[in-house]
């Protein structure tokens, strides 16, 4: 199992953690010890801080902000909102997302899988229809299939976010390779239907740090290179709330690994239930809030639905911390 390194976030003092314009980290947690960064070989300090690649074109020393367009009729808190190609587009532009984030199958827990055919239906022509419209923000393509992975990106999506990280088809890294676009690589246990009976984990931070690990490798050795691999824990994913917790407090450990992070918590249940909120709608306080955490750790970018109310708390966080509020200059 990979040994874990914890940087104590901060702002403020230090390296920069990530490349980030605001964190830096002083120290570091290895297992019950405390270490100053002076202590850290250089390799493992480089890895920690070094900017991370521009994604698409954006720079990823601030955290962006990926605005989700579920084009699904049962996704957990926002299916059948989008009922033609038209509303499709109109939410896009309001989104005023860094990214879109296009999903045409639900992976809420307990969902069924959707076929191949139906789910290229529901993304290709929402995705040609928002490059007609002259709409230019990068687009990824959430999906765990190949086949509908190569139409999305057909129709202008920039980036895959699969998160089954490569495991649901054994085509998808093979694909990526070869259209030089990047992936995201998403942690998860299980697949939607069952990732929620029980999961177990003896330590869920070192575990799903050790999978992404491997996940990256076998990207990386399928042609996949790493500059271009985004990696995530899977809030939510074969997980319990006090697994997520654990992520979220520990979520400066997948720096080490070196890609940029990505984040996903945005009206999931634990947020619910902590927060005392039945209907994923009302989730945005705690949303923020999460987003706001995962922001102060470093992470890149925040998969969130409320696009809009996450960018005005990040251009708060990023002028109290005296990095500008504004993106001029991307
Ligand atoms: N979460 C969901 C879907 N895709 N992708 C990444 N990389 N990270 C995530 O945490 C993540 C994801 C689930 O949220 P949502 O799309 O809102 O719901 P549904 O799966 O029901 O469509």
């Amino acid at each position: 199992m990979t040994a874990m390194i914890v940087p104590i976030a901060n702002t403020g003092a230090g390296a920069v953690l990530g490349g980030s314009r605001v964190v830096r980290f002083a120290a570091v947690r290895r297992g019950p010890d405390v270490l100053e960064i002076d202590r850290l070989d250089p390799v493992t300090l480089d890895r920690l801080s070094a900017p991370r690649p521009a994604l698409c074109g954006l720079t990823l020393d601030r955290p962006r902000v990926m605005g989700i367009l579920n084009v699904t009729p049962d996704s957990f808190s926002d299916g059948g909102d989008l009922e033609s190609v038209a509303a499709a587009v109109a939410r896009a532009r309001a989104l005023a997302a860094d990214f879109l984030d296009i999903g045409g199958e639900s992976t809420r827990p307990g969902a069924m899988p959707v076929p191949e055919a139906e789910e290229r239906a529901r993304v290709v022509p929402v995705i040609e229809a928002i490059r007609a419209a002259g709409i230019a923000t990068p687009i990824s393509i959430d999906t765990r299939k190949a086949s509908v992975a190569a139409a999305a990106l057909d129709a202008g999506a920039d980036l895959v976010n699969d998160v089954s990280a490569g495991t649901y088809d054994g085509a998808m890294f093979s694909l990526v390779a070869e259209r030089g676009v990047p992936i995201c690589l998403m942690h998860a246990r299980g697949d939607p239907q069952t990732m929620q009976d029980d999961p177990c984990y003896d330590d869920v931070v070192a575990e799903v740090l050790d999978h992404l690990a491997t996940r990256l490798a076998a990207a990386e050795a399928a042609g996949i290179p790493r500059d271009r691999i985004v990696i995530d824990p899977g809030i939510g994913f074969g997980k319990t709330q006090e697994h997520n917790l654990a992520l979220l407090r520990d979520l400066a450990a997948f720096h080490a690994l070196g890609p940029p992070l990505l984040v996903g918590a945005s009206r999931k249940r634990f947020i619910g239930t902590i927060g005392r909120a039945d209907a994923p709608k009302d989730r945005l306080g705690g949303s923020l809030a999460v987003a706001l955490h995962a922001a102060l750790q470093g992470a890149h970018l925040l998969r969130v639905h409320d696009s809009v109310a996450t960018t005005q708390a990040l251009r708060l966080m990023l002028a109290m911390n005296g990095a500008g509020a504004s993106d001029e200059g991307d």
